[in-house]
């Protein structure tokens, strides 16, 4: 497996229209591409994992999902949230590109580059690069997100209102526009999304101003044109140079994932393992490290069944201490105990090489705390984890109470200085699932971490 390693330098990156066949050899020990996922219902800290990395990779990617997503990332006294931009921009030397796997509202792709320049980051635009091939998100996929949503009533999913769903079904359905189209004849792209619209106009309440909307994309079209490629042949060009770090930040997590989440509350796309290679075209034998993010706790935004949720005390001390509140929405978080079952199912999907437990200083207070380390059902053990959210909500947790460490571990930076209450809870994630834990958070700021190496 590869090591992580620092590699200055762009040189002659920047063409890459041309397809050239894959150089990569399948026995060469270096893999280049560092996956980072989420192992839980999202929110983990990716962001912050995906900035630490970033400061040693050469390209960072986003393969799938949209602007529902939620990244923050705090350095020296700075602030970022990140919802389609890869958070790896954040490095100077780092060039982020969107995957075709990824969904794209491109007004608000260009909102978020403006409030992050007036944050500080400089020269995003020249080193962002979009996909050919993604799909767009149109205002009214997002409006269908939210009539739908209230729609739905008592059963709603609890979604972002981000429009992340209907802009995949217009994908499944082939019916969707890519950014391809929008660079080609725009006549044919207008008349491609007239025909959109008129698949949508069943849905009542549902206002869409066809001529406004074009009249916005026409103008779109040339800001976004500069940023386009063609970027399996582009990625290619990293990978064949031998001595790239290529990182992917995977957005929401495992169990929002489409086919591996308990559905229907879930997420339309796939955010485990999968997902990296379908939402950039790389091959599997090129990823190398593959990085599980588990919150020391678990919280999750939207409905659904939550075995281990904390209606309680607890859940408020996590809920308050650990700013459990949306990035993307604002909403607060349901907030509850680790795990353990659903994190093994996790890391049976991703094959984790390595962990980063964030937040362990969120439970500094805690006299006790719980993981949760087998389910029952009618008082059976239950070896699975369930596919159906309905038997999810049927289950009853055992388990493992530990000591708290009631000590302060924000300043803590070497695994020797933590409390051992403290590290007895991480060995216990770390034996459950057999995978090294690599890194341990202890504060947002992007210093604000343990590495054990
Ligand atoms: P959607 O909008 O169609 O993807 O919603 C479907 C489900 O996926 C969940 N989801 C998320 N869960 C955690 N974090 C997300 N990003 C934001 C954040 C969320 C926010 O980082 O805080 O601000 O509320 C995210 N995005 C989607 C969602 O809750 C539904 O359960
Ligand atoms: P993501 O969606 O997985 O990138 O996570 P979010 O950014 O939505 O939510 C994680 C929150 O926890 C953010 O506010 C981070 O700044 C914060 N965070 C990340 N790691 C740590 C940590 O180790 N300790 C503390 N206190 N906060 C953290
Ligand atoms: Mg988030």
């Amino acid at each position: 497996r590869t090591s992580i390693r620092k590699v200055t330098g762009l040189d002659s990156m920047n063409g890459g229209e041309t397809v050239v066949p894959s150089k990569v050899p399948r026995t060469e020990e270096r893999r280049p591409v560092t996956v980072v996922l989420g192992t839980q219902w999202g929110d983990e800290g990716k962001g912050k994992v995906v900035d630490m990395l970033a400061t040693k990779a050469d390209v960072c990617c986003r393969c799938q999902g949209g602007n529902n997503a939620g990244h923050s990332v705090h350095v020296d006294g700075a602030e970022y949230a990140f919802h389609l931009l890869p958070s790896g921009i954040v490095n100077p030397d780092c060039v982020a590109v969107i995957g075709n796997g990824v969904v794209v509202h491109l007004p608000q792709m260009f909102h978020e580059l403006e409030t992050n320049e007036k944050n500080g980051l400089c020269d995003m635009k020249d080193r962002l690069v979009i996909s050919d091939r993604c799909h767009i998100v149109f205002d009214f996929h997002q409006q269908v997100d939210g009539l739908r949503e209230s729609g739905r009533g008592q059963k709603s999913i609890g979604t972002t209102k981000k429009g992340i769903g209907p802009a995949y079904s217009s994908k499944a359905t082939r019916n969707g526009l890519r950014i391809c189209d929008l660079m080609g004849d725009f006549a044919h792209f207008s008349e491609k999304f007239r025909n959109l619209v008129d698949q949508y106009r069943t849905i009542p309440d549902l206002e869409v101003d066809v001529a406004a909307e074009l009249a916005k994309y026409k103008e779109l079209r040339e800001r976004v044109r500069p940023l386009v490629r063609e970027t399996v042949s582009y990625l290619h060009k990293f990978l064949e140079a031998g001595d790239k770090m290529i990182l992917v930040e995977g957005a929401q997590s495992t169990i929002l994932d489409i086919d591996f989440g308990l559905y229907p509350y879930v997420t339309s796309s796939n955010c485990s393992i999968g997902g990296v290679c379908t939402g950039l075209g790389i091959p599997p034998h090129v990823i190398g490290d593959v990085v599980g993010v588990v919150k020391a706790y678990l919280t999750r935004v939207g409905a659904g069944g939550f075995p281990t949720e904390l209606d309680d005390e607890m859940g408020k001390l996590l809920l308050d201490r650990g700013h459990e509140y949306g990035v993307t929405t604002g909403r607060p978080r349901r907030c509850g105990w680790l795990d353990l079952i659903m994190l093994s199912y996790s890391n049976m999907i991703n094959g984790f090489t390595g962990l980063a437990v964030t937040k362990l200083d969120i439970g500094d207070i805690a006299q006790l705390v719980k993981v949760g380390v087998a389910y029952h059902l009618d008082g059976e053990k239950v070896e699975t984890f369930p596919a159906s959210d309905d038997d999810l909500k049927r289950l009853e947790v055992e388990y493992l109470t530990l000591p708290g460490w009631k000590t302060n571990t924000e300043d803590v930076r070497k695994w020797e200085d933590l409390p051992k209450n403290a590290q007895r809870y991480i060995e216990v994630i770390r034996d459950k699932l057999r995978v090294p834990v690599r890194w341990i958070g202890v504060g947002k700021d992007r210093n604000s971490m343990i590495e054990i190496p």
